[in-house]
């Protein structure tokens, strides 16, 4: 059980893209929690990379083949997650706010609250508050999550939270944020409804909002 997760690790800290659907599909196989796999693997080798360029020993090349392995592994998971009942329990619209395009945390936030059930509708990564605002109109989606994973695209979520203020589109809708640098007093700060620390948070608090309505 740890040799898949350690392998696992291993690969997307050194992006064997080529290696890692091989590596995923043994641990399903073996009945790997999917959990563990997702956290503890692949979760934690983020951080590594991630502290490893911080610390100026890998540079953004290859964070981005980390990154395209791991999404190559999340993308055997995602099927797994899928919650049989098909009536969805409500709409959101996700996105990463303009200036950033990480979206690794944002798709498995995607995935967990598709498979808990809800309707999610992408606008992918570095979108501009004009065109959030006319999806949110068109839409009318229950819910708004606004991901950011740079300190320096923070305060574009403030700008989102007074833009739709001052359109008056505040009343039914209610605004999850996360990402790695927000936290709960940032997003009471900005107005926003409620901060996820992590995907299991974030379909906890969708939950809320909906049991709420
Ligand atoms: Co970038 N990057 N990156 N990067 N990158 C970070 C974020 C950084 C912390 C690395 C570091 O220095 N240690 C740093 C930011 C520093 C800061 O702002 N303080 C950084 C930097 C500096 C940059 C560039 C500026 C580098 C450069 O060009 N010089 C550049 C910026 C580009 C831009 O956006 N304009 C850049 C680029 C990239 C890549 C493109 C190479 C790649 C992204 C690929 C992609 O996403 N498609 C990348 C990566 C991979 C990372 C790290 C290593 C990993 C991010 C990740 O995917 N984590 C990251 C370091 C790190 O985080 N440890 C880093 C795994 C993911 C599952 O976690 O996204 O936190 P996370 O999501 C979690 C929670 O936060 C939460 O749930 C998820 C699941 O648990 N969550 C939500 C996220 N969104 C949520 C929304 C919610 C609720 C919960 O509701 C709406």
């Amino acid at each position: 059980m740890g040799d898949h997760l350690d392998q696992i690790r291993d690969a997307v800290i050194s992006g064997k893209h080529k290696e890692i659907e091989e590596l995923v599909k043994a641990a399903i196989e073996d009945n790997v929690e999917l959990n563990n796999l997702i956290n503890d693997a692949m979760i934690a080798a983020m951080d590594v990379v991630g502290r490893k360029f911080a610390d100026g020993d890998i540079f953004v090349p290859e964070m981005l083949v980390s990154a395209v392995t791991m999404k190559k592994g999340l993308d055997l998971i995602k099927p797994l997650l899928k919650d049989e009942d098909t009536q969805s329990k409500g709409t959101i619209i996700m996105c990463t706010v303009k200036g950033d395009i990480h979206d690794i945390g944002k798709n498995l936030v995607i995935m967990m609250l598709e498979g808990a059930g809800f309707t999610v509708i992408d606008l992918g990564v570095d979108l501009t508050v004009e065109t959030l605002i006319q999806k949110v109109e068109e839409i009318k989606p229950d819910i708004l999550g606004l991901s950011a994973l740079l300190t320096t695209t923070m305060p574009e979520m403030k700008h989102v939270m007074e833009t739709l203020g001052s359109k008056g589109l505040r009343d039914t809708l209610k605004v999850m944020v996360g990402g790695a640098p927000v936290d709960a007093t940032f997003a009471e700060k900005i107005g926003a409804d409620g901060y996820g620390k992590d995907a299991a948070e974030a379909v906890k608090l969708v939950r809320d909002f909906v049991s709420a309505k």
